[in-house]
């Protein structure tokens, strides 16, 4: 299949949905054409601005994507074109499981302003680290102006989703047993901000205090204190706060340098993914694993020890001649 790259290119950059969407496809499938796309799309010295990016992140069913959608309208009526990505890290599939978020985000679906998309992370190219930030770097390109990252708060993906935004926001929801104990788990390293949504269920309050004491014992040493916002996402209910608290933590991040810092951290990690998945193609996983199977018969039979074979599999792969 060929791909019309610069017709893609082109119709993206003008805003136009389905060429957004048709290239974080080529990404999600790691197609070859990316090369040409990125190169396309990153050819561009007058550009002056960035696209924010805010992760989303906190366990099933706490209010995620009811808040994304209001964060949505929010940056809406102040004329910022936003991008939303919705990724789930445990499936190697689109659809599924983010159907529900697309119900919720219908409010949206007219709005040419406005560009959602449902990612599958765990494809062949392994986890967020691969799709995400590309996706993030198309989005950018074409313009939006904000870009909200969903992700459950699972496992490594949380982690993940904080070192490619620059402002993260953990929600929590009282009643959901454990809240407070993922936040000891390690959420707390990751939030910028806190959400308490479900404000208007009993126990809101004893949430917000349980996470305020706990924020007290720990100083942070970035100097950034993360503010807690209570919100009822499903009426709408604290969007102001929670974007003046955003606006807050980004003129922090560009006062402070932090900015510069977390978004060259970020490139780094694409590059490296990039490089990563690269080297592991000429390994063979996308051609048969001759070359490593060659190499562990080899070891098995014990006339190779296995760091002289990766030895010479590293030189095989970045040796001349070999793309
Ligand atoms: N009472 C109440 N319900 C809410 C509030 N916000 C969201 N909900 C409801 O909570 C449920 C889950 O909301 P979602 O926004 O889908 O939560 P999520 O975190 O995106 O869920 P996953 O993507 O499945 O992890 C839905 O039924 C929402 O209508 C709120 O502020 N108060
Ligand atoms: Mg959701």
């Amino acid at each position: 299949m060929t791909v019309d790259v610069e017709g893609l290119v082109r119709g993206a950059k003008a805003g136009r949905q389905r060429s957004v969407g048709r290239l974080i496809t080529l990404v999600e499938n790691g197609s070859p054409a990316l090369r040409p796309i990125m190169a396309a799309l990153c050819r561009d010295g007058e550009r002056t601005r960035t696209a924010q990016v805010v992760g989303l992140t906190g366990s099933p069913g706490v209010g995620k994507s009811t808040s994304t959608s209001m964060l949505v309208k929010a940056f809406r009526a102040q004329g910022r074109r936003v991008g939303v990505l919705a990724v789930d890290p445990s499936s190697p599939f689109t659809g599924g499981a983010l159907l529900g978020d697309r119900v919720r985000m219908q409010d949206h679906a007219t709005d040419p302003g406005v560009f959602i998309r449902s990612m599958a992370s765990r494809g062949h190219l392994g986890g967020l680290s691969w799709t995400t930030p590309q996706a993030l770097r198309v989005l950018d390109a074409c313009g939006y102006d904000v870009v909200l990252v969903e992700t459950v708060g699972v496992g490594q993906a949380e982690v993940e989703i904080a070192s490619l935004a620059d402002t993260t926001i953990v929600l929590l929801a009282p009643g959901m047993g454990d809240g407070i104990q993922a936040a000891k788990a390690g959420i707390l390293e990751i939030a910028d901000v806190f959400v308490v949504n479900k404000a208007d269920r009993d126990g809101a309050q004893s949430t917000v205090r349980d996470l305020r004491n706990m924020l007290a014992l720990g100083v942070g040493e970035s100097g950034w204190r993360p503010p807690i916002v209570s919100t009822v996402a499903s009426r709408g209910e604290g969007a102001q706060e929670l974007l003046e608290a955003l606006d807050k933590h980004f003129a922090w991040l560009s006062e402070s340098g932090e900015l510069r810092r977390r978004r060259l951290a970020r490139v780094r990690d694409e590059i490296e993914a990039i490089a990563v998945a690269a080297l592991r193609a000429r390994f063979g996983d996308l051609h048969g694993n001759s070359r490593l199977d060659a190499l562990a018969e080899r070891v098995l039979g014990a006339s190779l020890d296995p760091y002289s074979a990766a030895d010479e599999l590293v030189a095989a792969v970045t040796g001349p001649g070999t793309t």
